[in-house]
């Protein structure tokens, strides 16, 4: 079953290929060697809009120099000094990239948003869901919001260096964050004009990228419930980043942006969202995205929903400095809990603690940028501390709690710098 938004129109529309402006040449061969493929062009695992690249390309699709990236895998973090002389948000070309599997190439023209489950006047199927095309969506109205999307396990290789601790997963430094203008249909818009009904309780979106096998494990496509408050509350169905179509390693056509959430609840390339009267549950919060270990029940703490506080400063580990001369530091810090309200900085490894000057806070969903003019005395090695609060009194500690998938590394990061 359809819904006619606003103008009648038909899904029958044009069906030819986005153009190719602004893909990389990589992404260029892929999509390329898909249209070469010909018949299975826009069905995946029955799932129809999306295209699976040839398994010998890159996994991620835009560029990943070395000056702005660390990569692992299908995972890629931004550097930090790849912030210096940037403005508020983080340009796409250094947005951290996270791909449990790779990136879908996906067309507009063919992609459809469906919706379904108990949670929906009628309860519509799964086979006969109800479904919006990328035009009407484009027609809604339509919010921004500045928000961070970080990775559950930012900073994690810091349980490991900082306090000799075993996890496992990726080894991120602190660049699995970013900050964009996401610009899209609030998910309740789009859930209200699918028949919300007041028993709703999760909703569930769920990615057209590749299923994820884990231990020999397939667990599916990707996706994660969410109680149907936050998703009704301030969460956006995007398809703009920082005023450009979204692109396709961010989750082209649309993708979820959960403020404040961890990352995993920002489901890219979303195909379809199902609405349910009661909870829903998926691999991606009982067997991760919860905290195991020594204090944890054995099935784990309850799905984590919100980040925690973190800071880190525009420069490279182990920068090179000179002494005599005033340095101006930069940095930024955040919280899923809301705004910041007091960052302090030691250059002293943590004996002594000075205010850094605020600089911008767009709001409660992103950073806080910070200044602080430093001027080493003498040559030799530092480690420079920036800890933040933010407006519910959470603070970074001096150790993290520990867990063994290593998520949440909220300690205050000791940073090395050498001055010369
Ligand atoms: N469909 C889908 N959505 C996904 C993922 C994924 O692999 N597949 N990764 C998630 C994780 S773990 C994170 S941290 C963010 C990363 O978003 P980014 O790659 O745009 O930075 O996307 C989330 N959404
Ligand atoms: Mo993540």
């Amino acid at each position: 079953m359809g819904v006619d938004l606003i103008d009648g129109s038909s899904y029958e529309r044009d069906r030819a290929p986005r153009g190719a402006g602004g893909i990389s040449r990589r992404s260029l061969l892929r999509y390329t060697a898909m249209a070469g493929a010909g018949a299975g062009l826009g069905l995946v695992g029955g799932m129809a809009g999306s295209a699976s690249a040839d398994d010998t390309s890159e996994p991620i699709v835009k560029p990943l120099p070395p000056e702005l990236f660390t990569v692992f895998g299908s995972n890629a973090e931004m550097k930090w000094e790849a912030m210096q002389g940037q403005g508020y948000t983080t340009p796409i070309d250094r947005f951290f990239v996270r791909d449990h599997t790779r990136t879908p190439l996906i067309e507009a023209a063919t992609w459809r948003l469906k919706l379904w489950g108990t949670g929906l006047r009628g309860a519509p199927t799964e086979a006969a869901p109800i479904e919006f095309d990328y035009d009407q969506l484009r027609r809604l109205p339509a919010e921004t919001v500045t928000a961070f999307i970080e990775c559950t396990g930012n900073g994690r290789s810091f349980y490991t260096s900082q306090q000799q601790q075993t996890v496992t997963g990726t080894a991120w430094g602190l660049g699995a964050v970013g900050v964009a203008r996401w610009r899209g249909v609030p998910l309740r818009t789009v859930l209200e004009l699918a028949g919300l009904s007041h028993h709703a309780v999760d909703v569930m979106p769920r990615g057209l990228d590749d299923e994820w096998t884990d231990a020999g494990v397939n667990h599916g496509h990707v996706r994660r419930p969410l109680p149907v408050t936050k998703a009704s509350r301030d969460v956006l169905l995007a398809y703009e980043m920082n005023g450009e179509p979204l692109p396709p390693d961010h989750g082209f056509p649309v993708r979820l942006v959960v403020p404040n959430w961890i990352g995993i609840a920002s489901i890219k390339w979303v195909g379809d969202i199902q609405v349910s009267d009661h909870q829903l549950s998926s691999p991606w919060d009982t067997q991760y995205y919860r905290l195991f270990g020594p204090g944890y029940p054995a099935e784990g703490s309850p799905p984590i929903t919100r980040q925690v506080t973190k800071s880190a400063f525009e420069l490279p580990r182990q920068a090179q400095l000179s002494a005599g001369r005033t340095h101006m530091l930069h940095g930024r810090s955040w919280s899923g809990n809301g705004r910041i309200l007091r960052v302090e900085i030691s250059t002293d490894g943590g004996t002594t603690w000075h205010q850094a000057h605020r600089q911008e806070q767009e709001g409660h969903r992103a950073w806080l940028r910070w200044t602080f003019p430093w001027r080493p005395a003498h040559q030799g090695p530092y480690e420079l501390l920036a800890r933040a609060v933010d407006e519910t009194g959470h603070a970074q500690p001096d150790t993290a709690r520990y867990n063994t998938l290593g998520y949440l590394f909220d300690a205050v990061v000791r940073h090395p710098v050498t001055v010369s």
